[in-house]
């Protein structure tokens, strides 16, 4: 009877897996870790540009159509300036985001991250039926050992897995967990303050066989070239991108 019921709970899941064979067959992914490799010998960083409708430290971000949100319209700018991949933030209740975005923005041919808080493999699943190539993991939010298994888990997806990392913990947490793409956050997930020093702080620690992006309140394409000095493959720029009214100059700068 157990079994029985274990069986019935997993289907979900057996035919969300299907599905996603499916769709990695007609669509095979674009790697985020081609994108941005060598981005430290290049002579400018390689930016992931991010896609937000609003956060919890700035509220509402029109983007650059003024008024109304336009995920396609800033995508279109942000190819157009030379972005290496789009990041699309989908969590609802902080950031009003939608995870029909990743549809929307993946015509546009850029290797595609999905930024949400993602604990588990349904979620995966989901990222790659709605258009995700890679996806955000967050070290701090998880046991080191569930990071472990999510990576895995996203890798058997045909998604890359995006480590994000606060602190030295974080670090040991991705590293642990074979993660190639490391991201250190400079905002603190709590209390929302910018550490603007922790990417200095944290790169001597990250693997130099790992793709080091820096993120979070990179505000001018001058602090983005400084983090690139300081070792940063990428940079991941979203606020400044959503407020400023040519992204596409921005990028180029
Ligand atoms: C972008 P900023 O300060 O340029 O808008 O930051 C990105 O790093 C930020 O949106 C982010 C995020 C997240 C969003 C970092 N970690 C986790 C949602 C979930």
């Amino acid at each position: 009877e157990r079994r029985l019921a274990e069986r019935q709970a997993r289907r979900p899941e057996a035919v969300l897996e299907r599905a996603v064979e499916e769709v990695l067959a007609r669509e095979p992914r674009r790697s985020l870790a081609a994108a941005l490799a060598g981005g430290r010998r290049r002579p400018v960083p390689a930016v992931i540009a991010e896609i937000k409708r609003a956060s919890p430290a700035a509220g509402r971000l029109a983007g650059a159509g003024g008024g109304s949100f336009d995920p396609e319209g800033q995508a279109r700018a942000y190819v157009e300036g030379g972005a290496a991949a789009l990041s699309v933030v989908t969590e609802p209740d902080h950031f009003q985001g939608d995870v029909a975005d990743l549809g929307r923005v993946r015509p546009l041919g850029l290797p595609v991250l999905r930024k949400d808080f993602i604990v588990s493999r349904y979620q995966l699943l989901e990222s790659v039926l709605a258009g995700a190539d890679a996806v955000l993991l967050i070290a701090r939010i998880v046991p080191p050992r569930l990071l472990a298994r999510l990576v895995r888990a996203a890798e058997e997806a045909g998604l890359e897995p995006f480590v994000e990392v606060n602190d030295r913990r974080d670090v040991e947490a991705a590293v642990a967990a074979g993660a190639r793409l490391i991201g250190v956050n400079h905002r603190d997930l709590d209390t929302f303050t910018l550490d603007p020093g922790r990417f200095a702080e944290l790169v001597p620690l990250l693997p130099e066989e790992a793709i080091r992006v820096a993120a979070s309140g990179i505000a001018t394409p001058q602090r983005a070239r400084e983090l690139h000095a300081l070792g940063a493959d990428a940079v991941l720029v979203g606020e400044a991108l959503m407020r400023s009214g040519h992204p596409a100059g921005w990028l180029r700068q």
